[in-house]
């Protein structure tokens, strides 16, 4: 280290499946001293020979640095990794996926042990890690004092987004994209079923596909606003009504592909709900923002 080099914060990382591994060589890289564990220890073995300390015990590598980073397969696996460790003054950040109630009660857990809590939610895969361009980032939420102290060691493998201080929020932000990723998943299995049987090259098809999903994502914004102003019907250019009328094709189409069609019932069995409930009040004359309604069965929020 030269004479006014700041020493860069020791990181502890709790397991070693194919995310931690792919963050702990990003702080490696970056110069980060780093003490690693992993349940199974020949994953920890090939850090090691990369650089890192390996701790023969979880509470050994909690008590390395005050900074532990846990992702582990889920929030039983965190249970059981931190059985019996004792967590006084340590800063632990909870990269494992949970749902919001576990990481809220995993917060009430870690301060029960003296330790402060961040959670986060991981918005990225393995090769995405240590590659900036690639866009990945983690949701942070929890204490954004803690958030603030180790934002620029946390932002070395990926990107970092704070989302609030209610620790379940980033558990929450992390499952509502991916359920709008399996949304649009399942539209694109239906799509290459519909085409599959015939004399379409599915490479040729799929630049129009995506162009065309692209194309769709604003519809996220328009439905943010109208669920902000509560004003369902205003501008719309594809009705609800018209929209629904539309469903017998795209079901006869399934048909005639012989393509099984359970991915689209459900939704479409929504919009229908949604435009028989609300016939007399106007449905007809929305777009899709109402089934949000039906989904959660609250009334619109107007905007304050
Ligand atoms: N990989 C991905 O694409 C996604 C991207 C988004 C975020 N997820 C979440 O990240 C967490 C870890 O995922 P992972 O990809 O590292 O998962 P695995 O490669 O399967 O490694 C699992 C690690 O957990 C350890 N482990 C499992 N059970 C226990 C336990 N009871 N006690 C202690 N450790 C446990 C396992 O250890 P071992 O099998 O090697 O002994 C691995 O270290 C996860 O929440 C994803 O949802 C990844």
């Amino acid at each position: 280290m030269t004479p006014n080099a700041v020493q860069k914060t020791s990181v502890t990382m709790l397991g070693l499946g194919a995310m931690g591994s792919a963050l702990a060589r990003a702080w490696l890289a970056a110069g980060h001293r780093l003490t690693v564990w992993n349940r199974t220890p020949t994953r920890a073995a090939v850090l090691g020979a990369e650089g890192a300390r390996v701790a023969t015990s979880a509470a050994e590598a909690v008590a390395a640095n005050t900074l532990v980073v846990v992702c582990l397969l889920d929030d039983t696996s965190v249970d059981e990794a931190m059985a019996g460790v004792d967590l006084a003054g340590r800063d632990l950040v909870n990269l494992t996926t949970s749902t919001p109630a576990q990481a809220r009660a995993r917060a009430v857990w870690a301060h029960e042990r003296g330790a402060r809590y961040l959670d986060g939610g991981i918005m990225a895969v393995p090769p995405m890690i240590g590659v900036p361009e690639a866009g990945g980032y983690v949701f942070y939420s929890g204490s954004r004092e803690l958030f603030e102290r180790h934002r620029e060691t946390l932002g070395v493998p990926v990107g970092t987004t704070f989302v609030g201080e209610d620790p379940g929020f980033a558990a929450l932000y992390d499952v509502a994209l991916l359920s709008g990723m399996y949304g649009m998943f399942a539209g694109v299995t239906h799509a290459f079923a519909l085409i599959r049987g015939e004399d379409i090259d599915p490479a040729a098809f799929a630049p129009l596909l995506a162009d065309w999903l692209v194309a769709m994502a604003p519809a996220v914004h328009q439905t943010a606003d109208r669920l902000r102003s509560g004003d369902y019907t205003t501008n719309v250019v594809s009705t609800l009504a018209m929209q629904v009328a539309g469903t017998p094709t795209f079901l006869r189409t399934a048909e005639q592909q012989g393509v099984s069609a359970e991915l689209l019932d459900p939704f479409f069995a929504l919009m229908g709900r949604r435009l028989a409930e609300g016939a007399g009040e106007g449905a007809g004359e929305e777009d899709l923002a109402g089934v949000v309604d039906l989904l959660t069965r609250r009334t619109p929020r107007t905007a304050s």
